[in-house]
């Protein structure tokens, strides 16, 4: 696509939205930004904009501006419902996202992981193994990095790895990874997608540009994510904790095995004690990179020394610190239930577990079963408290804390040697906090001031 003198509109001044215009404008297109932020909160970027020649509006969407335009590039974070996307569509109008705007660009081939938990873990270890390969590779996408801002250092022969969202997926058209990777699906965003329906349909578009030449990685213990086979054209991959596949990766007698192809011996590839991350699902994301992997053509060796000196990504069940006897987990990218109870599940009893933050039209009282068996108590936070308190009512005790600030000292005073105090909120951050980047770092900040300054009790 000749971008060359077309009038281009970017929906949405976040990481995204600055990345797609400076790229756009780069190709010379007529580039306009709309934000429904205020010119004052905008202020840090908006001189640069105006600099390149980059138009921009702020403090809200007017119609006009969006019906001047030949293409729409909408940030992964405004919704495709929004009334000025939905009339501009009407009149035929292309609307795309940052996604497809990159990938129409990059150049090599893509890695595109998603599901509902595990992404980043997942696409961090297939980057690292990659890069162990000596493979040329560039990680991005929903991760923090737009994949726009990948394109000029891509090159022919590079692997680019992605984690994308459900957010990024819902507008993509010709997205073509060579290896698509479900890690599951569970629900999170219904207040944007709707139902569980939606929100799986737009996972699925991962794969609907894939053919016969390309890889599609399931998780064959998640009834959602497995469903998604028989809609595929490409080659489906396996992964399981529970059972031998056909084809791909699973776990037996303590290995990590894999299968290239139907009817092909199993070739080991690690024992499951060298894994060194906490949690079930944190095998799953393993394995799911042990596939992605293999099919990116690496070998189990490199995999194996990839793997054993991988380190928890920030903010996902990451230790920060042991304060009399209790450690302190920061797992602030648990913003949905299902990621909280993946969190939960990592260890075996005795949790203080803060809850709490933006709602994402979720219920909470799936979590009752864990939290009888493994949480001593649970600390709110956040817009959601009050929602949460009433769904987990009677199993177990509730500090209404508030902030987090506060949270962390009443689980501090509460918590006894040997138990742990986790932060798996299962909301959004986006009523206290910028996102959840800051939400974990406030959290650890706030652990280790308590670490200097705590008097242990005499026992
Ligand atoms: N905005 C509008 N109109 C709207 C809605 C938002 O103008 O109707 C504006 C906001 O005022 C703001 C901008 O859009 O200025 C924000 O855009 P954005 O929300 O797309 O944020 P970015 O900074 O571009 O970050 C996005 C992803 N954010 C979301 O999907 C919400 C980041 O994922 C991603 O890392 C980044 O692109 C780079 O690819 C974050 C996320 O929370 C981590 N993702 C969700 C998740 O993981 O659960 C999907």
């Amino acid at each position: 696509m000749d971008l060359k003198g077309k009038k281009v509109l970017v929906v949405g001044l976040g990481k995204s939205g600055l990345a797609a215009a400076l790229f756009l404008r780069k190709r010379g297109a007529q580039v306009t930004v709309s934000d429904m932020r205020s010119a004052e909160a905008l202020a840090r970027d908006i001189p640069a904009l105006l600099e390149e020649g980059i138009m921009v509006e702020a403090g809200g969407h007017g119609l006009l501006t969006f019906r001047r335009q030949d293409l729409i590039v909408v940030s992964p974070g405004v919704p495709l419902d929004t009334p000025e996307l939905v009339q501009v569509k009407k009149l035929g109008l292309p609307v795309i996202g940052e996604l497809e705007l990159a990938a129409r660009y990059l150049r090599g081939q893509m890695i595109a992981i998603t599901g509902s938990n595990g992404k980043t873990t997942t696409t961090t270890l297939v980057g690292e193994i990659l890069m162990a390969d000596c493979l040329p590779t560039l990680v991005g996408g929903n991760i923090g990095v737009p994949v726009v801002s990948l394109i000029d250092e891509s090159t022919d022969g590079s692997w680019s790895v992605l984690e994308v969202s459900s957010f990024q997926l819902e507008s993509t058209i010709d997205f073509h990874p060579r290896i698509a990777l479900i890690l599951n699906i569970t629900p999170d965003h219904l207040d944007r997608h709707g139902d569980l329906e939606h929100y799986a349909r737009a996972k699925e578009r991962i794969f609907a540009a894939q053919d016969a030449n390309d890889f599609l990685v399931l998780n064959a213990d998640n009834a959602l994510a497995a469903d998604a086979a028989g809609r595929a054209a490409s080659q489906v991959v396996w992964f399981s904790i529970e059972q031998a596949v056909e084809r791909g990766a699973w776990v037996e007698n303590g290995q990590v095995l894999y299968r290239a192809a139907k009817g092909a011996a199993p070739q080991p590839v690690l024992p499951l004690g060298e894994i060194p991350l906490k949690g079930a699902h944190n095998i799953e994301n393993v394995l799911a990179a042990v596939c992605a992997a293999r099919l990116a053509g690496v070998g189990a060796a490199t995999i194996r020394a990839s793997v054993k000196n991988f380190h928890a990504v920030e903010h996902r069940l990451e230790f920060v610190a042991n304060i009399c006897g209790v450690d302190y987990y920061n797992d602030s990218k648990a913003t949905n239930v299902d990621a909280a109870a993946k969190a939960i599940s990592a260890f075996p009893r005795g949790i203080h577990l803060i809850l709490g933050g933006k709602d994402k039209n979720s219920d909470y009282s799936e979590l009752n079963q864990l939290l009888k068996e493994r949480v001593r108590a649970v600390y709110t936070i956040g817009a959601a408290a009050e929602k949460i308190e009433s769904q987990i009512r009677g199993v177990v005790s509730i500090h209404s804390s508030g902030t987090l600030e506060k949270a962390i000292h009443d689980a501090a005073n509460a918590a006894r040697p040997g138990e742990v105090v986790l932060l798996a909120p299962a909301c959004a951050s986006f009523d206290q906090f910028e996102n959840y980047e800051q939400r974990g770092i406030i959290f650890k900040n706030l652990v280790q001031e308590l670490k200097e300054h705590f008097i242990c009790p005499v026992t």
